[in-house]
């Protein structure tokens, strides 16, 4: 086994790479990769920058180029639902393009033909998640997380992502990188900590917290990590 952990700023990954230590570093396409062994597993960890398309390129080099077997995406993300505080994780049951629309042709909101309106992630990395977080004796919810190549900060498309998708949290990667790796076959596990509430103030709170909410994931994600090690 290959795990993968990425994020998709600089931020998303550092906790990690503290964590790790010792690591090779080599650059595909624009991007760094950080390989290491880590509590007996082999690990590959980068992050892509922002958006789905640079998500994907990322996804699919770790699997293609280095080999990963697994994959996990830590980073923060925009809370739709009113259960998620600032600080908050939450894990994709599935996952959805929120921006992908040929509606014109009558199809539902982020489907195109041959895909699926929503991706799932692998529920063996989510009873793992679950069973961490039991042990640490804190609350983690599952939902349904809405991607774009967006930057939410607007009530309106807030409450539309929410009455199209059913979605609890937004963000602008993991719908890419799950496309990517239901695609090559390789289990994909999805952790999002909250930064803002993709509201007016989401900027500000989103520079307020990235730091903070962003090492919340990544602890937990090293966490998982630990047990998969065993
Ligand atoms: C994208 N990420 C934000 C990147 C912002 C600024 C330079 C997560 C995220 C997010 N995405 C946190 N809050 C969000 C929001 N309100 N809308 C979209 O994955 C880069």
């Amino acid at each position: 086994m290959k795990l993968a952990i990425m994020g998709a700023m600089p931020e998303e990954i550092a906790p990690i790479l503290e964590k790790v230590g010792e690591y090779r570093v080599s650059s595909v396409a624009g991007n760094k990769y950080y390989e290491c062994s880590f509590g007996g597993v082999e690990v590959v960890i980068a992050y892509s920058k922002i958006g789905k398309v640079f998500s994907a390129l990322t996804a699919a080099t770790m699997i293609e180029r280095f080999g990963a077997t697994a994959m996990l995406f830590s980073g923060v993300a925009g809370a739709i639902s009113k259960e998620l505080a600032i600080g908050d994780l939450i894990v994709a049951t599935k996952l959805c393009q929120h921006d992908l629309d040929i509606t014109a042709f009558g199809h539902p909101y982020g489907y195109v033909p041959e895909g699926s309106q929503f991706v799932e992630t692998d529920e063996r990395l989510r009873v793992i998640a679950k069973d961490v977080a039991a042990e640490m004796g804190i609350p983690l919810k599952e939902g349904v997380i809405a991607t774009g190549d967006q930057f939410v900060a607007d009530a309106a498309r807030k409450e539309w992502i929410e009455s199209t998708f059913a979605a609890d949290a937004l963000e602008m990667e993991g719908a890419s990188v799950a496309v990517v790796c239901n695609a090559l076959n390789v289990p994909v596990f999805i952790l999002r900590a909250i930064s803002d509430a993709a509201d007016m103030d989401a900027s500000f709170d989103f520079d307020a917290f990235l730091e903070s909410s962003a090492k919340v994931s990544a602890d937990f994600i090293m966490k998982m990590v630990d047990r998969i090690g065993g």
